[in-house]
């Protein structure tokens, strides 16, 4: 059983997506961010960096954060969602991609575009100007394939799972997901899965998802 500490959020929703595409049981325990309760001294001996998610996983006791370690071990630990062993690589490049890049420059977009946007043009431009460049690669990446990683047209993977939250926030970045035809197939191919649909509403129901 999984014990999954999250919050309506892209980075919280990565793992409820996945653990609803699993099939696996596991516990919801709410961590509203809004309250600061990702501070709450019991949250902090799982999750040292007091972010969400986190879970516990209670087979072995292991308690872990960071959202990509979190989906890389339930994928292993399934033995799905990672492609053909010959992907695994494509599937580490994208993850990371995602944990590096355009998990980290979005969440800065969603603050300087969304939040408060009369704060600093300079700021409004640098994260406006890098949430077009990253939407832009995604698009070129995904030019003639179904899914970001793997061969041919590629396989559904922790990748895509990794990605597609944050992606769901494209009217906060400003982007018009029409301007990348690549991405928005995709990204709809994956709005229409039930299980990215239970997914998306863990914890707390958050509207439905946007359809560009
Ligand atoms: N690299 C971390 C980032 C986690 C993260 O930033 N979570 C946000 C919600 S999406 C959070 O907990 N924010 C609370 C805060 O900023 O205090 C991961 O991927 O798990």
């Amino acid at each position: 059983m999984i014990e999954l500490y999250t919050w309506s959020t892209p980075n919280g929703r990565k793992v409820s997506i996945l653990l609803e595409e699993l099939g696996v049981p596991y516990n919801v325990h709410p961590v509203d961010i809004g309250k600061d309760e990702q501070f709450a001294p019991d949250f902090l001996k799982i999750a040292p960096n007091n972010r969400i998610p986190a879970i516990v996983d209670r087979d072995t006791g292991l308690s872990l954060m960071e959202s990509g370690a979190i989906m890389f071990h339930l994928a292993q630990k399934h033995g799905q969602f990672l492609g053909a062993a010959e992907d695994f690589p494509q599937v580490m490049e994208w993850l990371m991609w995602q944990m590096g890049g355009f998990g980290p420059m979005l969440g800065q977009a969603h603050h300087f575009l969304q939040f408060n946007p009369e704060a600093s043009d300079y700021a409004a431009a640098r994260y406006g100007t890098e949430a077009q460049r990253l939407y832009g690669v995604l698009d070129r990446q995904l030019g003639g394939r179904d899914y970001v990683a793997g061969a041919g047209r590629g396989a559904y993977t922790i990748a895509d799972m990794a990605i597609w939250p944050w992606a769901a926030r494209f009217e906060w970045h400003r982007v018009d997901l029409r301007a990348f035809p690549n991405m928005r197939e995709w990204y709809l191919r994956i709005a229409d899965r039930e299980a990215v649909q239970r997914g998306y509403q863990v914890p707390v129901f958050a509207g439905e998802i946007p359809r560009p």
